[in-house]
């Protein structure tokens, strides 16, 4: 009876694309749906990709259960969240020791390691995967990112390195570390993705506002950039996005579209974690900040008509090739952000998670995939450093980015132009490469007010002052 290699619960579109992408790399996969309309509707696209020889479609939980093989690897797709630990509870009486639940929807770190915890005292194992790429990822080749036990992910090895993504043949798939792992290293993926892509709305800001490049012109620079070191997805994608033309009017589609971006809360866990760490990661805040203020559309337009359009250039000159640095210096800054949040959450939580490892799986498949992640991998693969600011080979390319970054900031802000992400990512820059910072000051405030005390640079342990008691007007 039992035929299938793995079980997938859940034919939404994740769901049916990953199931389709395991049957196609010739593994047999039962599957099933709480709604079981969805379960034909799978079939017949299965059958239509000439694939239905490896599908086991099954409609009772039970039955569906009992045909995967032992030790069975049960993949969950379903909506985050409730769902999730509803299907979970649903599975337990069901499932046998040494058998595990592979969680791939985007769900919260915390919640894969309450679930991981969970399972474990009833010996299931828990994989909560963070798997990226949207759709097409799922149906040919995501990053897929593990946290788990260890001997749960052995047994799925095989098919989820077949079914991830390649980079000049090796799989986008790796094993990351226990508990809520996987989950947290796709969250600050999907961090830093916001960052790449506020970056990119910022420096698009300037070609438009500031430059008055039509979007085709700006499409033709971003085709440029992204030959050289910029070489991404999402340089690439942008190309297409500045290019495409509204069917109706004939205008360019980016001009129709309203400046308002959504978001579903990734980005927004991302900084929540780095806050939490004591990790700065200002370029995932300031792309995050970035968002919602493009959601508040009314007061925006409001505030427009008290303090007046953007100043604009004024002739000011702007250097494609600095712009190019800028975006290239801001973006290596909120990489580098984005790893020692996972380097301080792998101490925090015990999980000694693989940073080259991490760069390697991030170069095909996920969002943020480049050219620059396969660089970085390999200079994270020869150091210890975990800031990539102090990685010789990132060291070389921020002597001289860093003061294209400082360029165009300076002119965006005197040309009114917002640069929240860019600007912030200086800032850190300029912060984390200052021996001498200011806040002794603060220390000295600090005391003043709370008796919290500060260390001399010429002496041993704290000290507080004699403040006067209160402040003379
Ligand atoms: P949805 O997030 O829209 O969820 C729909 C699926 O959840 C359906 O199969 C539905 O069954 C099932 N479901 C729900 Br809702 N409540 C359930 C419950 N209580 N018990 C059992 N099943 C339940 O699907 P999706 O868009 O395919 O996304 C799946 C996961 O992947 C989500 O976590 C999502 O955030 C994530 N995601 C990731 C990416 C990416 O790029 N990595 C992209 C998009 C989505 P029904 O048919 O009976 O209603």
């Amino acid at each position: 009876m039992s035929s299938a290699d793995i079980g997938l619960i859940g034919l939404a579109v994740m769901g049916s694309n990953l199931a389709l992408n395991i049957a196609e790399n010739g593994y047999t996969i039962a599957v099933h749906n709480r709604t079981a309309s969805r379960i034909d509707d799978f079939v017949g696209m299965a059958t239509e990709q000439g694939l239905n020889d490896k599908v086991v479609p099954e409609a009772d939980l039970a039955t569906f259960i009992s045909k995967i093989k032992r030790p069975r690897s049960v993949i969950i797709m379903v909506k985050a969240g409730k769902p999730v630990d509803d299907m979970i509870e649903q599975l337990l009486p069901l499932l046998e020791e040494g058998d595990a639940i592979l969680e791939c929807g985007n769900s919260l770190y915390s919640d894969s390691q309450r679930r991981f915890e969970y399972l474990k005292e009833k010996g299931i194992g828990f994989l909560g995967i963070g798997v990226s790429g949207g759709e097409e990822g799922a149906r040919h080749g995501p990053s897929i990112m593990v946290g788990g036990p260890e001997e749960q992910w052995k047994n799925a090895q095989p098919i989820l390195e077949a079914i991830s993504a390649k980079f000049d043949g090796e799989p986008c798939c790796a094993y990351l570390g226990e508990g809520g792992a996987g989950h947290f290293v796709k969250t600050i993926h999907n961090g830093i993705e916001y960052g790449d892509m506020q970056m990119i709305a910022e420096v698009y800001g300037i070609m438009r506002d500031g430059l008055h490049m039509a979007p085709g012109e700006a499409a033709e620079v971003f085709r440029e950039w992204n030959k050289g070191p910029l070489n991404s997805y999402l340089i690439e994608i942008t190309g297409h996005v500045l290019d495409a033309v509204e069917p109706k009017t004939g205008t360019p589609l980016v001009e129709l579209i309203l400046d308002k971006a959504g978001q579903k809360g990734t980005g927004i866990w991302s900084a929540i974690a780095a806050q939490q760490l004591g990790v700065p990661a200002t370029a995932i805040e300031g792309a995050v900040a970035a968002r919602s203020i493009s959601s508040r559309k009314d007061e925006r337009v409001a505030a427009e008509a008290v303090y007046g359009k953007p100043a604009g250039l004024g002739g000011a000159h702007v250097d494609l090739g600095d712009l190019e640095q800028a975006l290239l210096a801001g973006k290596i800054v909120s990489y580098a952000q984005g790893f020692v949040v996972m380097a301080k959450a792998s101490e925090e939580f015990g999980w000694n998670l693989p940073l080259a490892t991490i760069a390697k799986i991030w170069r095909a498949g996920c969002i943020i995939r480049s050219r620059f992640l396969d660089q970085m991998s390999a200079a994270y693969a020869q150091g210890e450093n975990t800031n990539l600011l102090m990685v010789p080979d990132f060291v070389e390319i921020m002597k001289t980015a860093n003061g294209s970054l400082r360029k165009i900031v300076a002119v965006a802000a005197t040309a009114e132009l917002p640069m929240i992400c860019l600007s912030a990512s200086l800032a850190y820059f300029d912060s984390y490469r200052q021996a001498l910072g200011t806040t002794n000051l603060t220390q000295g405030q600090r005391d003043f007010f709370g008796a919290h005390g500060f260390i001399l640079t010429d002496r041993e342990g704290e000290q507080h002052h004699d403040w006067p008691s209160t402040l003379e007007h």
